[in-house]
């Protein structure tokens, strides 16, 4: 039987979920939705053709009878409040990142679900699902490049909106990086720095665009990660693992290789959707699957949690140019990986 979702935001990652879970995966059909601008809502149910109702009011979308699991795909201060509701309803929510725009809303959060008892929150990390990084993880446990000393990253947009701010570079952008490099070196981060080369004309005056994030983990690897979300010419993510005997390189997305006029070119995408479009797919199918077994195990409240802790501390890293340690919580029993 079907799994009747009820969806909250209806912006740009909330349209590309419906859509998906109504026309690309199964198992799953979008019954209800909600947006605070109604009309967006209307919008995307006529648009895909969805027998779905629209809801003025969020939590009267989760308390209702039909629907059995929510979407948060809203606004990040916003998660926080659907994501508690979801769980007091005793309802599983998949819930896009950040879980909570601070440390103590994401604490909270877990605080519910461990007395809920069970599993209720998949957050939508979606990286550690594409096919791309799964390969660049599977070569690193294998050994064949012997032991992570380096990460060399970058994590690229071709521009940005004007309300983007330089600490949406780590709450927005970089939190990607947080959450998969943890899960890909199997280790966690002890500090942080950040620091801001010569800025590019090309990013409003209050942006200070790119900016550098260095991290060192407990079994001493260093990591950099380029943010550079002003780079004009793509949506560009890369990820290079230096060993002790070789390196790993994430894969660059498939795409046609031409020869034509003198030139051999490969062309580069410019936008997340299509970058991690089957990434999107498998981790809400992984989401409908799971609750179809009984069972969540995608990226937990947990991982949400530290996400937001590694991230509070980048910000004071930002702030203060200084080497900022970074402190994570034990993980409790509850979310053994
Ligand atoms: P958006 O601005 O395009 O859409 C957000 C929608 O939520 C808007 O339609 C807005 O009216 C609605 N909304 C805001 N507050 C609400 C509330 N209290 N109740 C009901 N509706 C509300 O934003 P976008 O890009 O779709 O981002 C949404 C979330 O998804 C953000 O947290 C963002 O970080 C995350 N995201 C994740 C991506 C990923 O790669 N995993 C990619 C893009 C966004
Ligand atoms: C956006 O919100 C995302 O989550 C994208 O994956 C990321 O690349 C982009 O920088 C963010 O603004």
């Amino acid at each position: 039987m079907a799994l009747n979702l009820g969806v909250i935001g209806t912006g740009a990652i909330g349209r590309e979920h419906i859509r998906r879970c109504s026309k690309v995966l199964v198992g799953a059909k979008v019954v209800a939705v909600n947006d605070i601008n109604h009309q967006s809502a209307v919008d995307v149910i006529t648009s895909l053709q969805l027998d779905a109702q629209v809801y003025d009011d969020a939590h009267e979308l989760v308390k209702a009878s039909n629907v059995d699991a929510i979407l948060v795909t809203s606004w990040g201060p916003s998660h926080e409040e659907f994501v508690l509701a979801a769980i007091a309803a005793g309802k599983p929510v998949f819930c896009e990142k950040p879980l909570a725009v601070t440390a103590a809303g994401c604490k909270r959060i877990v605080d519910a679900e461990i007395k809920h008892g069970k599993r209720l929150v998949q957050v939508g990390f979606m990286r550690p699902f594409d096919r791309g990084y799964r390969a660049l993880k599977e070569v690193i446990d294998s050994g064949e490049i012997g032991e992570p000393l380096m990460l060399h990253c970058a994590h690229r947009n071709a521009s940005v909106a004007d309300t983007y701010s330089t600490d949406m570079a780590i709450v927005d952008t970089l939190i990607h990086e947080i959450n998969v490099l943890s899960w890909l070196l199997d280790d966690d981060y002890r500090t942080v720095q950040v620091v801001f080369p010569r800025k590019t004309s090309k990013a409003l005056a209050h942006l200070r665009d790119p900016q550098v994030v260095l991290f060192e983990t407990h079994k001493g690897t260093r990591i950099d990660v380029e943010v550079f979300v002003n780079c004009q010419y793509g949506y560009d993510i890369q990820c290079e693992v230096v060993g002790e005997t070789g390196i790993a390189r994430l894969p660059e997305p498939s795409s046609v290789q031409t020869r034509s006029q003198a030139r051999l070119s490969t062309s580069i995408l410019t936008d997340w959707k299509d970058r991690f479009i089957e990434a999107y797919d498998i981790e809400l199918q992984a989401f409908i699957h799971d609750l179809a077994a009984g069972e969540l195990t995608g990226p937990s409240a947990w991982d949400g949690y530290t996400a937001a802790v590694t991230s509070d501390a980048c910000i004071l890293a930002q702030k203060s140019g200084q080497i900022v340690p970074i402190e994570l919580p034990q993980r409790p029993a509850f979310y053994a990986r």
